[in-house]
């Protein structure tokens, strides 16, 4: 953001004495600036998504859900510190403690997701390169060789199909993709992890899932000991956002070009 600002700076001064002209040109440079400043800072165009009881300050469900609004899944729950280890924020967080129904293969995993309604992003998303983040903190006390993922899956359907919709295309969705992370064996301190998709242009909800997998040895329950805490979405939108700003700083140059050398 500096530098174009810097470059521009001696030729404002340079141009001071050429009083009928400077105000336009001034106006020029000005918005030449902020379309360059918008363009270097990325980060304005991410969009903050509304993930519910996103600390686990409230209870969580099980079941599959057929409705945005909370965490559901199989019987884990939100729980005060226990086992050595803080909440990350707040005074609870997510553990996971049931893993459903061993598939004798896979091994099984103990899953907790939420739907998100993105249909207020439609027009974003069917522009193409519309990119979700899912990132969590996540942490155990347990000793075990246990993985965590970070999930999202996206869907055009509706929202009351979901568990529908996940088993019949196999757990994946229209697309997804996840995380893995083996915790390190500090309850003490919290992993970040965090998962990128971009949404088909058709996509109407996520899921956003966290989980605990218990690889191997098929057993059917986990101990306590493994947690999540402090999950959060974000979005990111189609650049050409940022292509139109670059567009008109550009333009804006050509203006100023024409001036100082016709
Ligand atoms: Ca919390
Ligand atoms: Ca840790």
């Amino acid at each position: 953001m500096g530098k174009p600002s810097a470059g521009l700076t001696p030729r404002r001064t340079g141009l001071s004495p050429c009083n009928s002209h400077m105000a336009p040109t001034h106006r020029l440079i000005a918005a030449a600036a902020i379309g360059i400043a918008a363009f270097l800072a990325p980060a304005s165009a991410q969009i903050m998504l509304t993930v519910a009881n996103s600390g686990f300050e409230s209870a969580v469900s099980s079941g599959f859900p057929t409705a945005a609004g909370n965490w559901q899944g199989d019987a884990n729950s939100a729980v005060t510190a226990q086992n050595g280890v803080t909440p990350y924020a707040g005074i609870q967080m997510l553990s996971f403690t049931n893993n459903g129904i061993p598939d004798g293969t896979n091994g099984t995993g103990s899953d907790t997701l939420q739907l998100v309604d993105l249909s207020a992003y439609a027009s974003s998303i069917a522009a193409g390169n519309f990119t979700v983040t899912l990132s969590a903190y996540l942490n155990r006390s347990g000793s075990n060789y246990n993985e965590f993922w970070t999930r999202i899956l996206s869907f055009n359907t509706t929202m009351a199909n979901f568990e529908t919709e996940l088993i019949s295309t196999a757990n994946q969705g229209q697309a997804s993709n996840y995380t893995s992370l083996l915790s390190d064996s500090n309850p003490a301190t919290w992993e970040f992890s965090s998962v990128s998709l971009t949404l088909p242009t058709d996509t109407t909800y996520i899921a956003v899932e966290v989980s605990l997998l218990h690889p191997g040895d098929n057993v059917p329950s986990i101990s306590p000991g493994y947690y999540a805490d402090n999950i959060t979405l974000t979005a990111v939108p189609e650049p050409s956002t940022y292509a139109a700003l670059l567009g008109a700083a550009a333009l804006g140059f050509a203006a100023l070009r024409r001036r100082f050398f016709a």
